[in-house]
């Protein structure tokens, strides 16, 4: 009898195990709060370090398109010492510039891990001078600033033996059941080995080179949502991520995805290229990052730290002076979502969430006052933010037989204009209300 009972209680117990492990799985925070964070952090910064720094060159496209042989290219293990590295500077910089995470390269198309991976040899602890794992120092560092963790995994490896594609026009083989399930194996070793850093997300690239069923994204996903039910996967897992993440190209319409990402290069390069002194200036910067902000996004801004661990100076630079804008106008970037149509106001604009204050980003000196058509709401205050002046305004020529609102004028005297892109409070008496007619008809047909 008493045995009988433990039988059952057994039973019961494997049915909930069983029950609840697969509702643990998949989706179970719902996608609005998983993805919350990143809704509202607006600005993240890449990082792309590993051995193609040494010489300056493209990272891993640089030997796959032949500019230089395989075995040049891997000559750069010599001289990646990570000798000055010092992720809390690191950090405390990426702090500084107002990014709220930053997502580091664990391992790009080259195969070279920046971790002790144990599945295989090819990383910075055994083929370097670096010696150590430089992960994870790097995620702590990053946790101390409280940031959040991205980590950059191509999925592709274009040095594992047991990966089709090698370079350009030259496969290792072109069908191979045995060798492909070992590649699938050491990918989900290392992928495995990562999720011990617990990073709040997953950045994979180089997908396209496979099918969603041979590099099993299903269960690459699973793995990592079960792992962690809250972290986050960027789009590049054959249709099995959250968010999208168009590349260099600011998107010119709001993209369809609710959840996107601008990755963009300070100048040409991921990594760093001593040769490549194409700067953005942080005048560009800070433009691009308003109109990604104007559609919903993120930017997530590329650096590229030389060899020995260092961060180029204009990198620095260019990381300090967006710092101090962000922190001018943090009230207008974080937790802000897409502004209104640019039928109703040449600025960019962005709204706050319960979208009763639009924020007006004028990265233009005016000509006169701002203006903005079509806006039924009465407005409460209009204000410089981060200087907190008050503007004067105007809504002109409302007729009292029509409803097609007046014409709001925004006068911004010279004195209060930012050098970059000067940000405009217009706080409403409630939730934006826009009139969305092509205008009063009079004339009778
Ligand atoms: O790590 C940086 C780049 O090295 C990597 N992603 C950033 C973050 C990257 N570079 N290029 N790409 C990703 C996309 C490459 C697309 C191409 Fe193709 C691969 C062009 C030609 C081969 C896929 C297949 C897209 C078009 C054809």
């Amino acid at each position: 009898m008493k045995h009988h009972r433990q039988i059952s209680i057994l039973l019961v117990f494997i049915l909930w195990s069983t029950i609840s492990g697969i509702y643990a799985q998949e989706n179970q925070i719902p996608k609005e709060e998983r993805l919350a964070w990143f809704k509202d952090a607006k600005l993240g910064i890449f990082i792309h370090w590993g051995i193609y720094s040494v010489y300056g060159i493209d990272e891993s496209w640089s030997f796959y398109n032949g500019y230089i042989s395989y075995d040049d290219y891997m000559k750069q293990l010599d001289g990646f010492t990570a000798k000055n590295y010092n992720p809390d500077y690191w950090a405390k910089l990426i702090k500084e510039s107002g990014a709220k995470y930053a997502v580091i390269t664990t391992k790009h198309h080259d195969g070279v891990a920046l971790w002790n991976t144990n599945q295989s040899e090819l990383n910075v602890v055994e083929k370097t001078k670096a010696k150590r794992d430089l992960v994870t120092p790097f995620a702590e560092a990053i946790r101390k600033q409280e940031l959040k963790l991205g980590l950059y995994y191509s999925l592709l490896d274009w040095s594992n033996p047991n990966y089709p594609n090698f370079i350009k026009g030259q496969k290792r083989y072109e069908s191979d059941d045995a060798k492909w399930n070992k590649f699938v194996q050491f990918n989900f070793g290392q992928i495995k080995e990562l999720t011990r850093f617990n990073p709040d997300l997953y950045w994979f690239d180089g997908d396209w080179e496979q099918s969603a069923e041979k590099w099993k994204a299903k269960e690459i996903r699973e793995l990592l949502l079960t792992q962690n039910p809250s972290t986050i996967i960027n789009s590049r897992l054959q249709g099995y991520g959250d968010y999208s993440t168009p590349e260099q190209g600011v998107p010119i319409t709001v993209p369809h995805n609710n959840y996107w990402e601008l990755c963009m290069t300070m100048n040409n390069s991921w990594g760093y290229q001593q040769n490549d002194n194409e700067y953005k200036s942080v005048n560009q910067i800070i433009r691009i990052f308003v109109d990604v902000i104007s559609m919903g996004g993120n930017l997530l801004l590329d650096i590229g730290p030389k060899a020995d661990g260092t961060i180029p100076k204009e990198q620095v630079d260019i990381l300090k002076v967006l710092g101090t804008w962000t922190t001018k106008h943090e009230g207008a970037i974080y937790g802000t979502i897409a502004g209104i149509s640019g039928d109703y106001t040449t600025n960019k604009t962005a709204l706050s969430k319960d979208s009763s204050t639009l924020y007006l980003y004028v990265d233009n000196r005016p000509n006169g006052p701002l203006l903005i058509k079509g806006l039924k709401n009465k407005i409460n205050r209009i204000w410089v933010v981060g200087n907190g002046t008050k503007l004067s305004y105007k809504v002109v020529g409302k007729q009292y037989w029509s409803d097609v609102p007046g014409l709001l004028y925004i006068e911004l005297p010279e004195h209060v204009q930012d050098d970059d892109v000067t940000v405009i409070a217009v706080l409403l008496d409630g939730k934006i209300d826009l009139y969305g007619k092509e205008g009063q008809v009079i004339e009778s047909n």
